[in-house]
């Protein structure tokens, strides 16, 4: 790879002595096994763990430039003070202990004045929220923020709904996949990336896409429908109708498994095919005729729920139809279908014995008591949201409105809302208004910029964490491992937030000395399991169990003698149950309709995302970026450093814009100016542009200025039911 540091050494690397390390990458949140080469104790590769079997032993692109960021020398490698005014750009480099002393005067002086909880802490969920959000805790605010509500909150939030819990899709094992916008070959997720291309190559399953534009996933499609963004509700629900008018639903299934039918059968009686396409341009004849196809290859088929379920206010009803899909032709824990995951207590107890080892949670007990309540936990329909990464925008409210109090403190960590969260403005509005934020990131951020305080995490590569679980159909862990030595003074932040703990006067909450005292923890103490996870960075445990489908169901039953007896039909169909009130799969459920009157059956409700004589802008992930975090990392900059915006050419030409001119975006927050993308691969009536570019931000050198920044054009929304982020909205063109 030209500019990479491979590139650079001299003569074969295959006949230098290397060390390989297996860790877990942390170039996008998919968090893939990887393992890392060193020679000389620089990391030179960075290539799949190929223990990790689903993975294919591969990473992507970003994976594959990850020593790219950590050799990267615009990296922060040493705490930063703010000195000038807030986003002035003027920074004091100081000392950890100073950082600390920083934070501990700071944030108990709000809690001193006006109680802990107007304290916000937010991070990307995976080990560091774990330890920000514990210091949260032990601080003694509620108000702790994952990035759920502008990323996968809805989706999540409508399988609690019908399920009780999370589900995953099976697609390697799909004859046949319906897609609404999950551009799997772009917005990557290494092994659900595989699984779909091996369906669709080892085993020829029809892919149908409904997609506004001609995504990388809609080119490698066997049919793609430019649907009308923000209708896909409109389609599945057609769907759901033709399976049920049809006769072509799962009878048995539903009678065994699902609560609420008769009222979602009534309910979308009148969504036909005819009606649907009045609504999203696919015709009525393809949405019948894939229904038929689709039943067919029932249950291996799936239509897949997507990830980013950011596209409208109607998330909710749009997730849960998705999963209505599925549902009614019972593809429920069946190959190339959905299932739920299998983790080792579970899958232990169906064995009859220890196959896998239950890791042990590391806590503290006694943490104090809180009684304020969170920001966003003044209106019970998103009651589901609160446990699930909470209402991340509702900052916005508290610190601009004080509603429903005000906050004055923000620490947040591995997140850049002021790119991501909609509304630049506006966020920018809120930092500026707050006593004190402190950002843990690697770059200066577009977000850290207006930070008082900024501390320098060590990249993943530099880093000890949790040993995580990453099981399947059967259980898994895998851990991250240091590669090579710390570059600076940065730290991980498990440690910044101990160390800044126990400056704040906390510190019999952190009991732990080190990592390894946490890895010890997690394990019982049992060293050689610790090695072996160590060793190998990656272990599953028994064989894949789907509990309804028979040849997967005997196989384990013959493997453990003391395994649960088989059902009459060859299956564990009579342990599949749900945490729902019922025990069963939801597809109305009374406890909806309480949460949120009206919504407790699925139902179509219109949306207005753009006025009549605006164009749709919406968005979406490329193969060499990671949301809005690696614009300044040189391999990737290098391979892509701009987002010109795909305009139609009916539409451009109106406008008299031709490929490669200047042009202007205005929404109802902001305007943008960029480059035009001129392609068929696009409805008329829609623009599009990939995220996370044009930084306005003077330290991410290689980012700033370059390209369309969505989150300046996006109004700040709270859907309801689910509080999502929308990423969709209406746009002015213009000939620059
Ligand atoms: N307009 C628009 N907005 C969107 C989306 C969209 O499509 N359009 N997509 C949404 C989606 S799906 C998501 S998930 C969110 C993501 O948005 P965020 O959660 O804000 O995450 P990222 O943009 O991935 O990166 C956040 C920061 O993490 C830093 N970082 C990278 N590695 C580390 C590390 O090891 N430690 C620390 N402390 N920091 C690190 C990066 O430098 C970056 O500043 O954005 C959402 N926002
Ligand atoms: N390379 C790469 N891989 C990533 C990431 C990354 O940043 N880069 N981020 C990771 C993260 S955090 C996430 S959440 C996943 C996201 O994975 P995806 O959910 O697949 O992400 P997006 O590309 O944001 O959106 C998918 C597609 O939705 C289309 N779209 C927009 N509006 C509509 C609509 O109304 N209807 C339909 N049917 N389609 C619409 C967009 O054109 C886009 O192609 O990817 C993960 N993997
Ligand atoms: S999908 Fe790519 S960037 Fe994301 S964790 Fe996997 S290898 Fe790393
Ligand atoms: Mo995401």
């Amino acid at each position: 790879m030209p500019g990479s540091l491979a590139a650079l050494e001299k003569g074969d690397l295959k006949g230098v002595s290397a060390d390989y390390v297996a860790s877990i990458c942390e170039m996008c949140s998919t968090r893939c096994p990887i393992s890392a080469r060193v020679v000389d104790g620089k990391n030179v590769f960075i290539g799949g763990n190929k223990e990790a079997k689903a993975f294919g032993g591969k990473v992507c692109a970003r994976g594959g430039a990850g020593h790219s960021m950590l050799y990267d020398p615009q990296r922060i490698v040493k705490p930063l003070r703010r000195v000038g005014e807030r986003g002035e750009g003027k920074w004091q480099e100081i000392s950890w202990d100073e950082a600390y002393e920083m934070m501990a005067t700071n944030l108990n002086d709000i809690k001193q004045k006006h109680g802990a909880e107007a304290v916000a802490f937010s991070s990307k969920s995976g080990s560091l929220s774990g330890h920000l959000f514990h210091l949260a805790k032990a601080f003694g605010s509620p108000n702790t923020f994952t990035h759920a509500t502008t990323c996968p909150g809805a989706y999540v939030i409508a399988a609690k709904a019908i399920f009780g819990t999370k589900l995953k899709r099976d697609l390697g094992n799909s004859k046949y996949i319906i897609n609404f916008g999950h551009n799997l070959y772009e917005g990557i997720n290494m092994s659900e990336t595989r699984g779909m291309m091996k369906a669709q190559m080892d085993k020829g399953a029809k892919l149908v896409v409904f997609e506004p534009r001609f995504s990388i996933v809609a080119d490698k499609a066997d049919e793609w429908y430019a649907i009308r963004p923000g209708t896909d509700v409109a389609v599945a629900l057609a769907m759901c109708h033709v399976l049920i008018e049809d006769n072509l639903y799962d009878k048995a299934f539903v009678a065994q498994y699902v609560e609420g039918f008769d009222e979602f059968a009534k309910e979308v009686k009148a969504y036909t095919p005819e009606w649907a396409e009045t609504i999203s341009d696919v015709p009525a004849a393809d949405i019948r005729r894939i229904t038929h196809e689709y039943a067919a290859c029932a249950p291996h088929a799936c239509v897949d729920f997507g990830h980013r379920a950011t596209f409208t206010t109607e998330e909710f009803e749009m997730r849960r139809a998705l999963y209505a899909a599925n549902i009614l032709i019972g593809n429920i824990e069946r190959k190339g279908g959905i299932y739920l995951g299998k983790k080792a207590p579970a899958y232990n107890k169906f064995a009859g014995e220890a196959v896998a080892p239950v890791l042990a949670k590391p806590g503290v007990k006694n943490l104090p008591k809180i009684t304020a309540k969170r920001i966003d936990q003044v209106d019970e329909q998103f009651s589901m949201v609160w446990s699930s990464g909470g209402v991340y925008q509702s900052i916005l409210d508290a610190t601009l409105e004080a509603v429903p109090y005000q906050l004055r403190g923000w620490v947040m960590s591995r997140t850049n809302p002021m790119q991501t969260m909609t509304d630049r403005n506006r966020v920018v509005e809120a930092m500026l208004k707050l006593d004190f934020i402190a950002v843990c990131d690697v770059y200066i951020s577009e977000t850290a910029a207006y930070a008082d305080l900024i501390l320098p995490e060590s990249t993943y590569l530099e880093r000890d964490e949790e040993i995580a679980d990453k099981s399947g159909k059967n259980p898994g862990y895998y851990v991250r491992q240091r590669v090579v030595e710390v570059i600076g003074d940065t730290k991980p932040s498990w440690q910044i937030f101990k160390e800044a703990g126990e400056a704040m006067g906390l510190g019999q909450y952190f009991p732990w000395q080190n990592m390894e005292t946490l890895q010890l923890m997690q394990v019982n103490k049992d060293h050689q399991l610790l090695k072996q996870i160590k060793d190998l960075g990656f272990v599953t445990y028994g064989q894949p169990l789907m509990l309804r489908e028979p040849s997967m169901v005997s196989k384990f039953a013959a493997t453990y003698s003391n395994a649960r007896e088989m059902d009459e039909d060859g299956t564990y169909g009579s342990a599949l149950s749900f945490k729902t009130p019922s025990g069963k799969i939801e597809l109305s459920s009374t406890k909806v309709e309480k949460m949120a009157p009206g919504r407790g059956v699925i139902r179509y409700r219109p949306v207005e995302l753009k006025q009549a004589d605006e164009l749709y802008f919406i968005q979406g992930k490329v193969a060499v970026h990671t949301n809005a975090g690696s614009q300044n990392v040189p391999m990737l900059s290098q391979l892509m450093s701009d987002n010109a915006v795909w305009i139609h050419p009916v539409t451009a030409g109106a406008l008299g814009i031709q490929h490669g001119d200047a042009i202007t975006l205005t929404s109802s927050v902001g305007t943008e100016k960029g480059q035009a993308l001129v392609t068929p691969g696009i409805r008329q009536d829609t623009v599009f542009a990939y995220m996370g570019f044009g930084s306005k931000n003077k330290e991410l050198a290689r980012a700033v200025g370059k390209g369309v920044h969505c989150g300046n054009l996006l109004p700040h929304k709270t859907s309801p039911v689910t509080g999502m982020n929308v990423h969709t909205t209406g746009v002015k063109l213009a000939k620059a």
